[in-house]
């Protein structure tokens, strides 16, 4: 509905998002000489998106559900300011079909897949049956709802403990509970229930069999309005804390060539049968022999897009505009290829010491990295306040090197010249990241953050604070040396702090 198969020249894109995915989404309009028209709250007054844009408009107050998630308000600033598409970004009204609907009754290209696909995708139990119909593999399970806890000991037992239950209407880990006694099952079933009725307004559930150890490795996909669709390799995303995913990268440690090719099959058979239209993911779970099954489409660009941008040479937004301006995909299957390696750090602000509290607050001083293979995807300034209001993210670090190996060491720097003061940041907790043996050894699963928990809670030992430390050495030394060359020369000028350097510095960065 809404798609015609003409083609369009998009001249004005409106970006329903903030922070570092609204500037990234602009930096790509601009090379494609497009207008870009931002949208921001009262807390965004000052933000990056907004001075970027050609355009932009107030819609309200800072709290979400009055600004970046009103529909209303951002299609009246959509018709007012002339845009012909509107880019969702992630997160906010991206996989909200409702909204995807009322654009294209409004005339208004949304930027993604039809609200059809959308709702197919988003409804867990639905997606299910259509990839089992597909013939793409999907966790041993149910495809019906679970209707009551008798029904459902029964179908449990039948499956074989453990199992997850899960809400259709969830995702992400939303609404999941795992059972592994007999005994547990009803309670899970009625906890599960209420607890997806309150969040999603729908308790429908579903059972998957309990994959243990598992790794998250998820396929980048694109797909054209004429049933053409290509995948763009895989992402490793299984070093994730609370389902917040901290450090992906690509390719996966264990994959293959063979079950590349065989995963990739199976992921656009799934964006084929989704009538997928535009850029989007497939979540598989993978056990230790390399077995995968479906677990979740997502219908939207992702944060870690940058890691497949980096290592297939191809840049997602432009693709994104150019399939939704009704062009066809510019490239085949045979014509991708994954060059080197790609790493992505989130960095967030907020308290590692304090289990993860989000720290928001002014940006005193900023630095970041730069030199070969880094990308820095940010939006934040000195001066600038981080608001309370969204979620803490304030920048991905993406690197790009020939081998694993080169980049965790190439992340290793760029994170060490990462400098931000102000408000407590992620990054340190990252470096504790890169020097885990599982992390370096590549042999982590989803299980990593828990299993390393103690490694990484140890006290960080070098880089800021061993400067600092060096710094303070250093000083001490000098004025020192000072005292003593005015005792031999009374009348020396005292001509402040210069010339001392840092001590124990050469120590520090070997041990970094
Ligand atoms: C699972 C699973 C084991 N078996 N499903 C968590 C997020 C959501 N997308 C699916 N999740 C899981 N589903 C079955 N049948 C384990 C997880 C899981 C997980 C998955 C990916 C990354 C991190 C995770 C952490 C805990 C549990």
């Amino acid at each position: 509905m809404g798609k015609t198969n003409s083609q369009v020249d998009i001249k004005k894109i409106l970006v329903a998002n903030r922070g570092e995915i609204a500037v990234r989404i602009m930096r790509s309009c601009r090379e494609m000489g497009i207008e870009t028209v931002a949208v921001y709250s009262d807390a965004d007054r000052s933000s990056l998106h907004v001075r970027y844009a050609n355009e932009a408009y107030h819609i309200g107050p800072s709290a979400s559900s009055e600004s970046y998630l009103r529909m209303d308000k951002i299609l009246e600033v959509a018709r007012i300011s002339g845009a012909d598409a509107i880019h969702p970004g992630y997160g906010f009204l991206s996989e909200n079909s409702t909204f995807a609907r009322k654009c294209n009754e409004a005339g208004i290209i949304f930027i993604g897949p039809s609200p059809e696909s959308i709702e197919a995708m988003g409804d867990k139990i639905s997606a299910r049956k259509r990839m089992i119909a597909a013939g793409v593999p999907v966790v041993p399970g149910t495809t019906e709802k679970i209707v009551d806890e008798k029904e459902a000991v029964k179908v449990i037992l039948g499956i074989g403990l453990p199992v997850m239950i899960k809400a259709s209407a969830g995702g992400g880990g939303k609404g999941m509970r795992l059972v592994r006694r007999e005994e547990d099952i009803r309670g899970a079933i009625r906890g599960a229930k209420s607890e997806a009725k309150t969040a999603f307004g729908d308790d429908s559930l579903y059972i998957e069999k309990y994959i243990e150890s598992p790794h998250h490795i998820e396929f980048q996909v694109l797909a054209d309005r004429y049933g053409d669709a290509v995948h763009l390799f895989e992402r490793e995303c299984s070093v994730q804390r609370r389902h917040q995913k901290v450090v992906e990268e690509t390719p996966s440690p264990i994959m293959t060539p063979e079950v590349r090719e065989k995963m990739g099959a199976c992921a656009v058979a799934a964006t084929k049968a989704a009538n997928y239209e535009g850029a989007g993911t497939i979540e598989f779970i993978v056990d230790d022999q390399l077995n995968f099954y479906f677990l979740e489409m997502n219908t939207r660009l992702q944060v870690e897009h940058p890691i497949t941008e980096r290592v297939v040479g191809v840049d997602l937004v432009r693709e994104q505009i150019r399939v939704a301006e009704g062009h066809p995909l510019p490239f085949r299957q045979k014509d991708l290829k994954m060059n080197g390696h790609s790493m992505e750090c989130r960095i967030y602000a907020e308290d590692t010491d304090n289990n993860f509290m989000p720290n928001p607050g002014k940006i005193t001083h900023i630095t970041e990295p730069m030199g070969l293979g880094v990308r820095c995807d940010g939006y934040i300034h000195e001066g600038y306040t981080i608001p309370i209001y969204y979620d803490p993210m304030i920048s991905k670090l993406i690197i790009w090197g020939r081998t694993r190996v080169e980049v965790i060491d190439r992340m290793r720097r760029a994170l060490h010249e990462y400098k931000i003061s102000g408000v407590k940041t992620s990054i340190k907790y990252l470096v504790k990241i890169m020097e885990t043996p599982d992390f370096r050894n590549g042999t982590y699963n989803t299980h990593f953050i828990e299993k390393n928990e103690e490694f990484l809670k140890s006290k960080y030992k070098c880089d800021t604070h061993c400067e600092d430390i060096s710094l303070i050495a250093a000083f001490m030394e000098h004025s020192t040396r000072l005292k003593q060359a005015k005792a031999v020369i009374p009348n020396d000028r005292v001509v402040g702090i210069k010339g001392w350097k840092h001590r124990g510095r050469r120590a520090g960065m070997q041990r970094m």
